[in-house]
């Protein structure tokens, strides 16, 4: 069986670093990631992307500052199929605070932790932070961490 499930994906950015939180629990535990996950019944992909940083990293953010700068499909062998909706924010009020969840910290854009990461994100998040939308299809092997294929095209939003 096919399941869809759509999910958000926004990172913290100023001109020269991003900010990564470290996942302390669950899904993804060890890696470091940008903030965001499902949505709720009735929520629109903006909503969803505004509620998940607030929850995750205690900032607040306007809807009008989410830029969003990729859409990425994964496909796993078991069936799962992932939409991930990716924004940077460059605007937001507050300091991303540690939850019971999450650790954040700040990396420079040369420095990211890309071995610590979803396998995916050093193809991508280079060329979003070089100012590039992408459109992005990724499929991953047995394990469902390793890439069998990918494939990135320019888009707009
Ligand atoms: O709620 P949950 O923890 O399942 O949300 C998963 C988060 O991880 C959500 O923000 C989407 C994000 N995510 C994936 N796949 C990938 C990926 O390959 N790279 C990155 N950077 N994030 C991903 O689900």
């Amino acid at each position: 069986m096919i399941i869809k499930k759509i999910l958000t994906l926004a990172y913290l950015v100023d001109e020269k670093r991003v900010c990564l939180a470290m996942k302390k629990r669950g899904f993804g535990e060890g890696n470091w990631n940008g903030y965001g996950g499902k949505l709720e019944e009735g929520e629109t992909i903006e909503q969803a992307t505004v509620r998940e940083i607030k929850e995750e990293s205690g900032v607040t953010v306007l809807e009008s500052s989410l830029d969003k700068v990729a859409l990425v499909e994964f496909f796993f062998k078991d069936g799962k199929h992932l939409e991930v909706h990716t924004f940077f924010i460059r605007t937001w009020d507050g300091i991303p605070i540690e939850t019971e969840e999450m650790r954040p910290e700040w990396f420079p854009y040369e420095d990211i932790p890309y071995e610590k990461m979803w396998a995916d994100d050093e193809y991508w998040i280079p060329r979003a932070l070089r100012g590039e939308k992408l459109f992005g299809k990724v499929w991953f092997q047995e394990d469902g961490k390793t890439i069998e294929k990918m494939e990135w095209s320019p888009t707009t939003f």
